[in-house]
């Protein structure tokens, strides 16, 4: 480490006060994802299936409440959390912890019907599992966030939860609020990049916020736990305020009010993050929980962040963070400070850049909502008894397709989408891949479960035959299928020039819908049990890559999930490390570091991967 480095310098490395023009102001576009006033916000659910549930039927929002699929509980409120009971909970315990606990089983598909269902002792061995409710009604949050926030960007980033890009909105406030930020007049002796004047003495800060202390000196006596400073109308702290507070109390506010937008229109309650960028702000978010919306100013950063045990950071919790933990002894963000870049990018390849900037809350990904390109839908049944002969296939065919067909039909009510293609994938006992076989999906105006299982049965035909011909081929071995999936793929809006199909649909054929549900629900939902996991390939929404998750059969539904969230999460982080290596060659530094390779030429460039090679490519 460099032993003249300054305190000056050390705050430089943060970029806790940079510079803020009249162009930031007025032109915040220009800036991009370097604008010093940038403020994003991260909403997550609280409880969100449980929510969900007990919106539905109506039950105290006090009540302890969990939600069941077969026998584990994916969702606990908390109230029910107060008695103990988490996610791993056994039913049987939880049950004992709390006597009054509201036990609500999701909806299940049967044979025979062609929507899910509320049904009382759902059965795994013929029924499947359906998270409908949970995609309408993140759909709907989603269109609350998009409709109060008109020039905000929003992005899903998963099943209950979106980041929101508030600097547009805030600077709009901003100029408004404090007029002495006019952009200066020509005959001025100021331009666009003149430092704007001092900020306001003191700021009131939303009562909803819990800002993060910038120091232990702000900590309260009883620890970290209930250390934030409760915001009442009162300025931060001792800290001298900066336009960058400013802006973040009016994201605050837009915040505040988008999450009451929720409350009131859906009775939902969220908690939410707020901080320069959407790494600190997904990190605030679980500050504390629930119902809850954490500040993180700039001045609070490096307190917050230097007691972080790393790993616990989640790009760093893979094979890098264990390689980073053994090479410095390190356990917190603070043990890793000493490394200086120079000695970084020697280690670790010129791209680790972004490790040293993520340990010190630098983050320069965008809040941008991902294209509805390449989307599927995929409805996969794990089978507690096996499939072994032709007769026991068409009920699950039936159950898959009937869910496939609410779903598409959903998705058409928003906007004239059409599968290019139908997949059937089966798992046998003893084949190490699944087996797969595809066939273009042909339009019809009325979409029914059976004209899916029409085109399902005959990829089964194609794929396993009939009984009697395995009887009569020596080499065909026996079947014995434990996990079936039917597939959309390519599902997209219609467009204006697809003649034969605007026929169908009139003269008044609409164009792609901004505000159509997000139909690529299987690639980001969390990992519920049933429809992701065993051999249900996951196609990466970003890169169109296809991965098939193995799992044991053995393995308990958390076990499960947490095996295919592992896979999951470090294909994510490839694609984040990815992005932040590429957007970071444009910023800091400059000298002879190489480009990173763009997607799709990364596998090519194996042997140079440096930090990239710590994520597993798929
Ligand atoms: N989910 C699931 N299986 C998992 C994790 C989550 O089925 N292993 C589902 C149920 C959750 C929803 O996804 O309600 C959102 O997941 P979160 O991790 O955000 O957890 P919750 O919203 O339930 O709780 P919290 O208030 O802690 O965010
Ligand atoms: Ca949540
Ligand atoms: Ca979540």
């Amino acid at each position: 480490m460099d032993p003249f480095r300054g305190k000056a310098q050390e705050k430089d490395e943060w970029n806790l006060s940079p510079t803020v023009t009249y162009r930031h102001v007025h032109s915040p576009q220009s800036a991009g994802v370097h604008n010093p006033l940038r403020i994003i916000g991260l909403i997550d659910m609280d409880a969100f299936y449980a929510q969900c549930e007990q919106r539905r039927l109506d039950i105290d929002p006090t009540l302890p409440v969990v939600v069941l699929q077969w026998d584990s509980l994916i969702a606990v409120n908390y109230p029910a959390r107060k008695f103990g009971i988490a996610r791993m909970t056994k039913l049987k315990e939880a049950q004992k912890m709390c006597p009054n606990l509201v036990v609500v089983h999701v909806a299940t598909y049967k044979d025979g019907e062609n929507e899910a269902k509320y049904h009382p002792n759902p059965d795994n061995k013929s029924y499947k599992v359906s998270l409908d409710l949970y995609r309408r009604e993140s759909t709907k949050i989603i269109n609350i966030f998009k409709s109060t926030l008109p020039t905000a960007e929003v992005e899903k980033a998963s099943v209950d939860e979106a980041f929101i890009d508030f600097t547009v909105p805030v600077q709009q406030i901003l100029v408004e609020r404090y007029p002495e930020l006019a952009a200066p007049t020509p005959s001025s002796s100021y331009h666009m990049d003149s430092e704007l004047p001092l900020p306001p003495l003191d700021i009131s800060w939303h009562p909803s916020c819990n800002l993060v202390p910038i120091g232990p000196e702000e900590e309260g006596k009883e620890g970290e736990e209930d250390s934030s400073t409760s915001a009442s109308g009162t300025s931060t702290s001792k800290q001298v305020v900066t336009w960058q507070d400013v802006a973040l109390s009016i994201g605050a506010e837009l915040l505040f009010k988008v999450r009451n937008e929720i409350l009131q229109n859906l009775g939902y309650t969220t908690s939410a993050g707020i901080a320069r960028n959407k790494f600190l702000a997904k990190l605030v978010a679980s500050y504390r929980k629930p119902a809850s919306q954490n500040v993180l100013a700039n001045a609070a950063i490096p307190h917050y962040l230097k007691s972080m045990p790393f790993q616990k950071i989640r790009f760093l919790g893979g094979k890098l963070g264990a390689v980073l933990a053994e090479e410095y002894e390190a356990k917190t963000v603070a043990d890793l400070l000493s490394i200086d870049l120079t000695e970084m990018q020697t280690k670790f390849g010129p791209d680790s850049i972004w490790v040293y900037q993520v340990l010190r809350g630098i983050d320069h990904s965008e809040v941008k909502e991902k294209p509805p390109v390449n989307k599927s839908m995929l409805a996969s049944k794990n089978l507690p008894t096996p499939i072994r002969k032709d007769g026991d296939t068409l009920q699950w065919i039936r159950v898959l397709c009937a869910e496939l067909a609410v779903r598409l039909n959903e998705a058409r009510e928003a906007g004239t989408v059409w599968p290019k293609t139908i997949a059937l994938h089966t798992k046998q006992v003893g084949e190490s891949a699944p087996r797969s076989k595809q066939a273009p999906f042909p339009f019809v105006r009325e979409l029914t479960g059976d004209v899916i299982v029409a085109a399902a049965m005959k990829l089964w035909k194609e794929l396993h035959g009939t009984d009697a011909e395995r009887a009569t081929n020596p080499n065909a071995p026996n079947m014995k299928i434990i996990n079936i999936a039917i597939a959309f793929t390519g599902v997209e809006a219609l467009e204006q020039g697809q003649r034969g199909i605007e026929g169908f649909f009139g003269p008044n054929l609409p164009g792609p819908s901004k505000t159509r549900p997000n139909i690529g629900q299987i690639a980001e939902d969390p990992t519920p049990e049933e429809d992701t996991e065993i051999s249900v390939d996951y196609t990466c929404p970003k890169c169109s890559k296809t991965i098939s998750v193995s799992v044991q059969r053995d393995d308990d539904a958390e076990m499960r999930a947490a095996r295919i969230h592992a896979v999951k999460a470090e294909h994510e982080d490839f694609h984040f490390a990815q992005e932040l290596s590429r957007q970071d060659k444009l910023v800091i530094g400059g000298g002879k570091r190489r480009r990173s390779p763009g997607p799709g030429t990364v596998k090519k460039r194996k042997k140079d991967d440096g930090i990239l090679g710590y994520f597993q490519k798929k």
